[in-house]
């Protein structure tokens, strides 16, 4: 069977965190008209669509993904005329905007909450999940229990994330009319699409099993993902907001292992266009969770895009991500961000756009910004990291060792500001402090630097993508390992009528020979990440992509 071939499968998305991209008012805070100021830039980068983190009005007790009014624009960031503007310029560019879709929960503040807590009578109460008795107790993903007790009706919401984001009740219809409705809004207004939030959650396991603490990932993939009305839900989203309309969608997938890959994203199913797999994301986690550093092996990280890439077959489709504003640095976390920073970074942005699925590039990979390492738990802002430092102190636990985690996994690392020249504040904002402090190393790296050095991570983007562009074999080419499972090299095949190439990346400091697959002399090389690229093998994080003859 041949694959279907359309816009978004052959699109590059670039994700913005509103919040640390640009601010133009001079508040500390990135904003609409920030965004405005860079189209020009994120064109010339040669990206294709903004997936935008959520701009919604919100408390930000997790910097929007707690939505206190879907219809509007959060205070900070500008007015609805900015948001036009701003999609007036990304479309005028021949770029296209997706929103993020943020509908398991909603904000404690959003007016359905407030009116859902005062009784049991109200008529919004069905809107979020109420139990009159303690329920069984399930972890939540920012410390503590998931379930709140709330007084004014004597009984207990339901809360995956913090207990300013109760989650929504999709079992009522009128709560899924109103998600439709919301959506129709936006796509009404031209925007192209949703990421849509923690989707495969929606569902809720109404039979409240016992759950093991300590296995964190299994609870998310057994009772929190993949409930059982869940594909009835995303069917019948599809048809009610979405199948009216030329957009597309990706939904963000932790706790989805590939076996049900193709529930959601299989082309027959008019679900969802792409789903964002996760199980790279899980590594280099320790028993103790995030915060408990424990090593990763390229083995295993081969293993979760040959898995994707098998369970899915021709049927579906996915969005490959190496970072988000979740998740470390890609540079840091699967390179070397010390002496190899540009050669591990390029060799990155191979993998990410040399891979089957549309790539996602989060804001200042293209400059090759790295993680942060505050000295005080003071310049962090990070919900999950302040919790995860209250819980660790009350309990007396080693704070330094809690730090040194934070430093590699906190979700901060890649929400410092975008580091844009080397005045003040990285050129992020003209206020005297930004919300969260700017990453010391902005003199060194910023995107001034890379736009005036013609070998820079920002001109290898752009090549890389044009590459993409114009090799439809490397979109949807047929992709194979090629390297029996190296522990240090990761080297593939994709190929179809129109060409075939090899990709040989080497993730490590040492070098690397005997290389697998035909002779190099035999083949055309296309692109590498090394001035002089003769060598017989490669060197320290070196990367290379060859056309066979
Ligand atoms: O993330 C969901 C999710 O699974 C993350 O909580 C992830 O496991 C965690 O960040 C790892 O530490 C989404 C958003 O991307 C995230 O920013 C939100 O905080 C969360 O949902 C709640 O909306």
């Amino acid at each position: 069977m041949a694959m279907k071939q359309t816009w978004w499968k052959e699109s590059v998305i670039y994700q913005i965190y509103p919040r640390s991209f640009k601010d133009s008012t001079g508040d500390g805070v990135g904003d609409l008209g920030g965004i405005i100021e860079k189209l020009d830039y994120l064109a010339d980068l040669g990206v294709d669509i903004l997936w935008l983190s959520p701009i919604y009005k919100s408390p930000n007790d997790d910097n929007g993904y707690d939505i206190s009014d879907y219809r509007n624009i959060m205070t900070e960031f500008g007015q609805m005329e900015d948001f036009d503007r701003m999609l007036e310029g990304i479309h005028a560019r021949g770029m296209k905007l997706m929103m993020d879709l943020v509908v398991n929960h909603s904000s404690d503040e959003h007016h359905w909450f407030q009116e859902s807590r005062k009784s049991k009578d109200n008529p919004y109460r069905d809107y979020y999940m109420w139990r009159d008795e303690k329920p069984v107790s399930w972890p939540s993903f920012f410390g503590g229990e998931a379930w709140e007790y709330d007084e004014p009706s004597d009984s207990y919401y339901l809360h995956l994330f913090s207990k300013k984001q109760p989650d929504l009740n999709w079992e009522n219809p009128k709560v899924r009319e109103e998600v439709y409705s919301l959506m129709r809004f936006w796509l009404d207004k031209g925007v192209d699409g949703f990421r849509m939030d923690v989707i495969p959650f929606i569902s809720k396991r109404l039979d409240w099993p016992e759950v093991d603490w300590n296995d964190f990932p299994k609870i998310v993939e057994e009772i929190y993902a993949n409930g059982p009305r869940l594909h009835e839900f995303l069917h019948e989203m599809h048809n009610k907001a979405l199948a009216d309309y030329n957009v597309t969608t990706v939904g963000e997938a932790p706790g989805v292992p590939p076996q049900l890959g193709n529930l959601y994203v299989g082309e027959s199913r008019k679900e969802l266009d792409m789903i964002f797999h996760f199980g790279h994301m899980f590594l280099d986690w320790g028993p103790g969770g995030k915060f408990d550093i424990s090593d990763w092996d390229l083995r295993d990280f081969k293993g979760v895009f040959n898995e994707w890439y098998e369970a899915l077959g021709e049927e579906g489709w996915v969005s490959i991500f190496l970072d988000n504003h979740d998740f470390p640095r890609l540079v840091s976390r699967w390179g070397n961000d010390g002496e190899y920073r540009e050669q591990s970074a390029k060799l990155l942005a191979i993998l990410l756009l040399g891979l089957r699925g549309t790539p996602s590039i989060y804001q200042g990979t293209e400059i090759g910004m790295t993680n942060v390492a505050f000295p005080s738990i003071e310049d962090y802002r990070d919900i999950e990291t302040i919790n995860a430092w209250a819980e660790a102190k009350a309990q007396g636990q080693d704070l330094d060792q809690l730090l040194a985690g934070i430093h590699k996994q906190g979700r901060d690392n890649v929400r410092t500001p975008v580091q844009w020249d080397d005045s003040a504040n990285a050129g992020f904002t003209s206020a005297e402090e930004p919300w969260i402090k700017v990453n010391p190393n902005y003199p060194q790296i910023n995107a001034q630097a890379v736009l005036d050095d013609q070998n820079s991570i920002f001109y290898f983007y752009q090549q890389l993508l044009r590459l993409r562009k114009e090799n439809k074999t490397w979109i949807y080419g047929e992709y194979e390992m090629i390297d029996g499972n190296d522990e240090q090299l990761y080297a593939y095949r994709r190929w179809d009528e129109e060409g075939e190439y090899y990709f040989y990346l080497n993730f490590s400091d040492q070098d690397y020979h005997n290389l697998p697959g035909p002779t190099l002399a035999s083949m055309e090389l296309i692109i590498g990440n090394y001035p002089d690229q003769s060598s017989g093998h490669l060197r320290a994080w070196e990367a290379r992509v060859y056309r066979a003859k």
